[in-house]
């Protein structure tokens, strides 16, 4: 398996828009593989320690609800420099100042509702794919 690995969610907000396809449609053609894919509606304690890392910031209560308000579609990708790679594809964490085309651009609504998240660094991408999925589940 050539590349590297970036772990990426689909947030209750694209998938409430029915943007699922359009958003793995940009992946597939921005060069990622899917390694792993799963659907599923994370509990408030599921997303809370998820997002362990911004537990002190001012957002982290409203994050943990919002990730936990409906279903998401969690995934590993893989790329060459997958995890830069995948930040630019996406775009910025605040819709408003992400270049046109990216997955952010087209399809979120706001910075909380921000349609997709993407892996910070190698690091952490291992540790957020680990988080979802057993060696069993990549492919
Ligand atoms: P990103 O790496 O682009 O996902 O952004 P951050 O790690 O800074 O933030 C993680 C998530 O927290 C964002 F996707 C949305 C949420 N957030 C807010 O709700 N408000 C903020 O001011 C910043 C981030």
């Amino acid at each position: 398996m050539a590349g590297t690995i970036t772990f990426t969610m689909i947030k209750p907000d694209a998938v409430e828009a029915n943007n699922i396809g359009p958003i793995l449609a940009k992946i597939n053609e921005g060069g990622f593989r899917i390694v792993a894919m799963k659907y599923l509606h994370l509990t408030k304690e599921q997303a809370g320690l998820f997002y362990e890392v911004h537990k002190e910031r001012p957002f982290y209560g409203e994050l943990v609800d919002y990730m936990s308000a409906g279903p998401i579609v969690a995934a590993v990708l893989s790329k060459e420099n997958a995890v830069a790679d995948y930040r630019t594809l996406i775009g910025a964490t605040d819709p408003t100042k992400a270049e046109k085309g990216t997955i952010r651009n087209l399809f979120a609504k706001s910075i909380a509702a921000n349609a997709v998240h993407g892996s910070d660094s190698d690091e952490n991408a291992n540790i957020e794919a680990n988080f979802f999925f057993s060696k069993l589940e990549r492919f």
